[in-house]
């Protein structure tokens, strides 16, 4: 098994190949330099640059459930999904940006924040969306998978298109009520806006493109069972980021925290409601959601004072014992039928190591 310095250069190797394959489109349409030029620096700035774990996840689980190594082929095709993964997380991301008033994004100024971008942002994240299709297209228009392929993204997208619009109107500029917020809402948020695209996207990605077919004959549906465990690992993961927006340095995370300004319900806000004071409560709605650096810096008090650090601890080894037991429900030997590919525990154990106690 090669290392993991070496396996992300293999992954991102592959990502110079769908770029220029990308711009050299624009170039065959013969459109303006100005153009072509844009369009290249809209896919390197955005798309590359993260930690690739939902892009490497897509390939890791095709290893895992074709329990071999990938001839050159599978490796670049699964590739090429995980790939579509990150494109469509940069659309989200460059959109999230200007949508949350963020500053910063992969340790650099968020793409809307760059002098000659601005609002041309908006159309830039429809062109990352675009180019997920062009790429299936050119690559799996003639795989058995290709339908099953193109409805995940779409599903998917509208999943994250819900739980974005979720996220937003829990969190009016103008109207701060922290009455409004609640764990069940923040749940069903994180679900909706992060689990659907970061978890279960990859492993159905490489499900399908390894065969596996939905189950119709009463027996369990191998989708639903990879969704059962996948989704609380999502929600894991957003209480992850939701804690580092509040604990984490710039240095640390790559982007500045903007939830206690932007007034969002999120997990430490509502852990900190569940226990504050009647005193810290009228700290928490005098200050929360305000557009000012003492307020934030107030909020952050009570978060101290209360306890979020120790509470995310908690909460950090119990959602990694419960997940390990959801992984557990899967048999050993892993869960399909005879002759065909199964589900194997390690396609989940892989994802949930790439992000238990996490930093960044
Ligand atoms: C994470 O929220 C969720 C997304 C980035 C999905 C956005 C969905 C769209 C349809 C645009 P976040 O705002 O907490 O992420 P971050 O902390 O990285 O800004
Ligand atoms: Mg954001
Ligand atoms: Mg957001
Ligand atoms: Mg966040």
């Amino acid at each position: 098994m090669s290392s993991k310095v070496e396996k992300r250069a293999k992954f991102e190797h592959v990502f110079t190949v769908i770029r220029d394959e990308l711009v050299d489109f624009f170039k065959s349409q013969n459109l303006p330099q100005d153009a072509t030029e844009w369009f290249a620096k809209n896919l390197d700035y955005n798309v590359p640059g993260g930690k690739l774990n939902r892009g490497l996840s897509v390939v890791d689980s095709v290893e895992i459930l074709k329990r071999r190594s990938l001839t050159d082929e599978e490796y670049f095709k699964s590739a090429v999904l995980g790939w579509c993964v990150e494109l469509l997380q940069a659309f989200f991301l460059v959109s999230d940006d200007l949508m949350d008033s963020s500053i910063t994004r992969r340790s650099q100024p968020c793409w809307y924040r760059i002098e000659e971008v601005g609002y041309i942002a908006v159309n830039d994240a429809f062109l990352l969306e675009s180019a997920i299709y062009w790429l299936l297209k050119k690559h799996f228009r003639a795989d058995p998978a290709y339908i099953n392929l193109i409805e995940l993204f779409h599903e998917t997208s509208l999943q994250t298109e819900i739980g974005q619009l979720l996220d937003l109107i829990t969190a009016p500029e103008d109207k701060v009520d922290l009455s409004k917020f609640s764990l069940k809402r923040h749940s069903l948020i994180v679900v909706y806006k992060t689990a659907y695209y970061s978890f279960y996207l990859p492993v159905a990605l490489a499900m399908y493109y390894c065969g596996i077919s939905h189950n119709s004959t009463g027996e369990q549906d191998l989708y639903a069972l990879a969704s059962s465990i996948l989704i609380p690992l999502g929600e894991y993961f957003q209480v992850q980021d939701d804690y580092l927006d509040f604990a984490g340095t710039p240095e640390q995370i790559g982007k500045i925290g903007t939830d206690i300004v932007d007034n969002k319900c999120s997990w430490c806000v509502n852990t900190a409601l569940a226990v504050a004071t009647p005193e810290q409560r009228e700290v928490l709605d005098k200050n929360y959601g305000r557009k000012n650096a003492e307020a934030e810096k107030n909020v952050k008090e009570v978060f101290e004072a209360v306890g979020v650090r120790a509470s995310y601890e908690e909460y950090e080894e119990k959602a990694y014992k419960r997940i390990i037991g959801l992984i557990e429900t899967i048999p050993e030997g892993g869960s399909g039928k005879d002759g065909e590919v199964k589900l194997q525990r390690a396609v989940f154990k892989s994802f949930l190591d790439k992000i238990y106690k996490r930093q960044k």
